[in-house]
């Protein structure tokens, strides 16, 4: 084990005995690793593609074999068990190679988004204590290697950068490939060992990072692709980027893989390319965040490509509207699947027989019958049937804390292991969840959350701000898109210079904030005591306000 970072301890999840025990025995639970079922697929089918992107196509067993390459070469590098590897790769084979070959080798994947940039890296490079970073070489326009650069000299503890493409001063992904796996075990670990580290949205301050064990993450891959309806014949198209728990794990690319499909990559979610990806391969099913569905709905009437081989659209990580919901099946021919999910654990599925009323107005209900959900009012008291309250879970790969965070824990978790989600829900009579809303305070901006703690955190730093409070606003299209409310101190910053400020503090580009608004001051502010929610809330319904009057800005502008 590592004493790189003795400061970061290897992640563990652990559930009291008696969960542990019931789960074992529902069958929830049954020693799977990612390591052993791979090997086992490899065995079964050695020559069915498991993984096409771009030119390339890896059968079961060459992504076995790639994965044992890895592996080796990973460890050969002085890596060793438990050691944490930051994979920071856009939707290539090399994504699906790394995290296999981690997991072979008992490493731990450190999953980042591609929009992520350095504040978000190193951040989650120090809380998780990597010792190792894997990138591509560029994508979208941006060049990682530079990215590599600052992060070495920000945290020492990464020793090692793999560069997927051309790698410049750093060492080559490629050669990896090369080194002989043959002798490594399919698996060198149990069930109840930790995965991978998965990243939270960030409801409050920073991502956190979540530890997900072999066990409960192969029981909802399981699960979801039994309720979707994957086996070998199902073609699944990675179109929105596959570090995302949605479209890993619900049941996404490693669900396919579990249930013998293949996996099919798009390095744009864009219908453009997915249209014809979705030809050339015979897609029978993605995942989408609602923009996107839209975007597709747009386009799919005069495409020149033949979508006929989709048969399910799933939609989740944001609200969708019933009005689109209605238009899936006329327009793309497919049966939609709402999916109300979170990295933490608990995902919600409509299921594919479900009438269309369930399917249109509702998110779904639990995977499984231990999925245990409580709907609660303010003061904690179980609400009347049918009403909106929040909505807390536990059960068998719903996870019990976050990894190496006491504050985050004692708010996210009550006593007896319930994670409190943050979203406001209701139950119908058929059990089904309709999300109404959230407490927390963060934007969901086409599915991707931002914390508004974190965004005023990096506002208050420049010098010519004063005090910032950061909303989300209704967007037709983005769902919410964010406002921060800004006073100005001394000469005000020109909005644009302001955004342009803030993303060269290196954060990814979703969490610029969309519309600034200079206030001269927080009339709620004026009680002194008020809170920062309180203040966003109460900035947030002024601004929906003038909106709806479509008068000039608030109270006390200045410019916008
Ligand atoms: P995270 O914890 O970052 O994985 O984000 C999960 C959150 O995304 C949930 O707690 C919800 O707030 C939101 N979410 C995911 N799917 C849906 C959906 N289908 N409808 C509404 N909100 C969703
Ligand atoms: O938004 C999410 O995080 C999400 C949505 C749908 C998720 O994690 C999931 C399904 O598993």
């Amino acid at each position: 084990m590592s004493i790189n970072n003795p400061a970061s301890p290897i992640p563990t999840q652990i559930w009291p005995s008696a969960f542990a025990e019931r789960y074992r025995a529902a069958g929830h639970w049954r020693n799977e690793t990612f390591g052993a079922w791979l090997r086992e697929r490899a065995t079964s089918y050695p020559d069915t593609v498991a993984v096409t992107g771009g030119e390339q196509r890896w059968t079961y067993a060459e992504l076995d074999r790639r994965a044992s390459n890895l592996a080796a070469g990973f460890l050969q590098s002085g890596l060793q068990r438990g050691d944490r590897v930051l994979v920071h790769l856009p939707n290539t084979p090399d994504f699906i190679g790394v995290v296999m070959g981690l997991f072979r080798a008992g490493l731990i994947p450190v999953y980042a988004l591609p929009a992520h940039r350095i504040a978000e890296i190193a951040h989650f490079a120090q809380g998780s204590g990597a010792r190792a970073y894997v990138a591509t070489a560029t994508h979208a326009g941006f060049d990682y290697r530079v990215l590599a650069g600052e992060l070495r000299s920000r945290c020492p503890a990464i020793e090692q950068v793999w560069i997927s493409g051309d790698a410049g001063a750093f060492t080559a992904l490629e050669p990896l490939y090369a080194v002989d796996g043959s002798a490594l075990p399919a698996t060198v670990s149990q069930g109840s060992d930790v995965a991978f580290l998965q990243i939270s949205g960030g409801s409050t301050g920073l991502s956190k990072l979540i530890p997900r064990t072999h066990d409960d993450y192969i029981c909802t891959l399981r699960e979801s692709a039994r309720i979707c309806g994957l086996g070998p014949e199902s073609v699944f198209l990675g179109a929105l980027p596959i570090a995302h728990n949605f479209p890993m794990s619900s049941p996404g690319f490693l669900g396919t893989l579990y249930a013998g499909g293949r996996v099919v990559l798009s390095l744009s979610p864009d219908p453009q390319s997915a249209f014809a990806l979705i030809e050339r391969e015979g897609v029978t099913v993605t995942s989408l965040v609602p923009p996107l569905l839209l975007q597709w709905l747009d386009l799919a009437p005069t495409t020149p490509h033949d979508l006929g081989s989709l048969q399910v659209i799933q939609v989740g990580g944001a609200k969708l509207s019933a009005e689109i919901a209605r238009r899936v099946r006329p327009v793309l021919g497919a049966t939609l699947q709402q999916v109300f999910g979170m990295a933490e654990g608990l995902v919600n599925y409509t299921r594919l027989d479900d009438p269309d009323d369930l399917i249109i107005h509702t998110q779904g209900r639990p995977i499984s019958p231990d999925d245990e959900i409580l709907i609660l009012d303010d003061d904690g008291h179980p609400v009347a049937p049918g009403q909106a309250g929040h909505l807390l879970t536990r059960g068998p790969y719903t996870i019990r804390a976050y990894h190496d965070n006491p504050s985050a824990n004692a708010r996210s978790f009550t006593e007896d292991g319930y994670y409190r989600t943050g979203d406001v829900v209701r139950m119908t009579p058929e059990g089904y969840l309709e999300v109404q809303g959230r407490a927390g305070d963060h934007i969901n901006r086409a599915g991707e959350k931002i914390s508004a703690e974190e965004i005023e955190d990096h506002l208050l730093s420049h010098p010519q701000v004063f005090d910032a409070a950061v909303v989300s606003v209704p967007d037709e299209y983005l769902g919410e898109r964010s406002c921060a409310f800004i006073i100005p101190k001394g000469d005000r910053p020109r909005p644009a210079d302001l955004k342009k400020w803030i993303r060269g503090r290196g954060i990814a580009d979703f969490k610029v904030p969309d519309q600034i608004v200079f206030v001269t001051q927080f009339a709620a502010t004026a009680a002194l005591k008020i809170s920062r929610k309180a203040l966003r809330a109460d900035l947030r319904a002024q601004l929906l306000a003038q909106q709806a009057a479509a008068t000039p800005p608030l109270a006390a502008p200045l410019s916008e």
